[in-house]
């Protein structure tokens, strides 16, 4: 009762500390249409009930993941049913993961930290808040003083909606050579906690060393740029409101807030390409191209930092996917079949660890159109050539609850997928010089 009264009050107020969301009986179904005119048929479904696609299908007739709320739940599965598409009950009970996931956490967050991390007081084994984030890059920048061949500097590079401290980790060799480089971010989304857990890793990894020791050679080649945690606001959100958020928290009026980062960079930016000019939704746009200032702070950082920048990649979940450019449209950059083979060689390394497939192609031809992505933009607006989407784990076992348990061997094999995959290309060519 107090609990239902808590989240009333939250409503009407916003402001009021409230328990979490709770997700009893909301559950995820995959849906495996016979046709293309079936798919057409369960995706006016998906937009007559307003339901959250956790999944696109690839294009074709694929299966996809739709998340369903109870009190939607049988006439969804009726109108599927008059449809005939196949549908199968990939989560049963939402919460039941999300309270798995808390207590995993809770198990978990005093372990020693990973063999890989000899940083006291983190470990790569739970998903860590904004502030432990913050200290942890702290705590690296001070490791690194005393490492005479690492260097790590630490940039606030902007602010969220409400303030937070956006913030780029820069590693290099320190030795006063300028290198190209590779800007990697994670937490766009704010629900995908796996992303920041893997960039988070990737930092630990460049500076403590690897267990392929592969680092010395991969700061031999590039300086580093690390964006952890570009969602923050999002991000907190997700932790102690709703787990499933997915965009910033910027207040819209009509009792809405959010504008999903990822359809609101600006090159090719179109609502209409798998956005939303409704405030209320998932994938709202925003108001214009770059509105919001966490897409500022990176536009700014790297036109300041593009001379050289050979790569871009932006960790995402889920669904397994090495992804180019581009979103907007289903033709392909000029040099794609270089983009294609570097991808390649990414997902080959990465699934020498554990056997993990990932599916390689252009946004559009692999998944959907949608404009206003982050990987676009720094191809198309900021002159970046390498510039990818990784959907990290898993094919939707958990989807965007991915168990803890996961988190070591996603990086682990993340790290030799991107280790590998920068250690392909070809330096001579390629980055911006402008
Ligand atoms: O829709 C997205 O923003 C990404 N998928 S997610 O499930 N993490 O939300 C895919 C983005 C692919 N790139 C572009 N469409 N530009
Ligand atoms: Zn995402």
């Amino acid at each position: 009762m107090w609990s239902t009264l808590s989240s009333v009050v939250l409503l009407f107020y916003g402001y009021v500390t409230a328990d979490p969301a709770r997700f009893d009986g909301h559950k995820v179904l995959q849906i495996l249409p016979n046709s293309l005119q079936e798919l057409e048929q369960v995706l006016a479904l998906h937009d007559v009930y307003d339901l959250d696609m956790w999944r696109h299908p690839r294009k074709g007739n694929h299966s996809m993941d739709v998340y369903v709320e109870p009190e939607k739940l049988e006439p969804v599965l009726g109108a599927l049913k008059d449809i005939g598409a196949h549908v199968k009950i990939w989560i049963d009970d939402l919460q039941k993961l999300v309270d798995e996931e808390q207590s995993s956490m809770k198990r978990s967050f005093h372990l020693p930290y990973t063999s890989q991390g000899r940083n006291q007081g983190f470990n790569h084994y739970v998903y860590h808040r904004y502030s432990a984030i913050n200290q942890y890059l702290q705590d690296v920048v001070t490791a690194t003083a005393s490492m005479p061949t690492v260097n790590a500097s630490l940039t606030t590079i902007g602010f969220s909606a409400e303030g937070r401290d956006i913030k780029v980790i820069k590693i290099s060799r320190g030795d006063g050579v300028s290198r190209p480089s590779v800007f990697i971010d994670g937490g766009i989304h704010a629900r995908e906690w796996i992303a920041p857990a893997t960039v988070l890793y990737f930092i630990g990894q460049m500076v403590y060393g690897d267990e392929f020791d592969l680092s010395p050679q991969l700061l031999d080649k590039f300086d580093w740029f690390f964006a952890p945690l570009l969602n923050p606001d999002g991000y907190e959100y997700s932790h102690a409101t709703y787990r499933l958020w997915r965009k910033n928290r910027v207040e819209q009026g009509r009792n809405c807030y959010g504008t999903d980062l990822n359809r609101n960079f600006g090159y090719q930016w179109n609502p209409a390409v798998g956005g939303s000019t409704n405030v209320c939704s998932d994938v709202y746009s925003g108001s214009q191209a770059f509105s919001e200032k966490e897409s500022q702070a990176v536009e700014t950082f790297i036109m300041d930092n593009r001379q050289n920048m050979m790569a871009y990649l932006t960790y995402h979940s889920y669904g397994q996917m090495w992804l180019y450019p581009w979103g907007y449209t289903s033709s392909l950059p000029a040099d794609w079949q270089e983009l294609d083979s570097a991808a390649k060689v990414g997902t080959a390394a990465l699934a020498q660890l554990y056997g993990t497939n990932y599916v390689v192609g252009s946004s559009t031809n692999v998944l959907y159109s949608a404009a206003g992505g982050s990987d676009d933009w720094a191809k198309g607006g900021a002159g970046v050539k390498y510039s990818y989407t990784i959907e990290l784990r898993d094919t939707g076992a958990h989807g965007f609850v991915l168990p803890t348990n996961q988190i070591e061997p996603n990086c682990r094999e993340s790290w030799r997928g991107l280790a590998e995959f920068a250690l392909s290309l070809n330096t001579n060519k390629g980055g911006h010089r402008g």
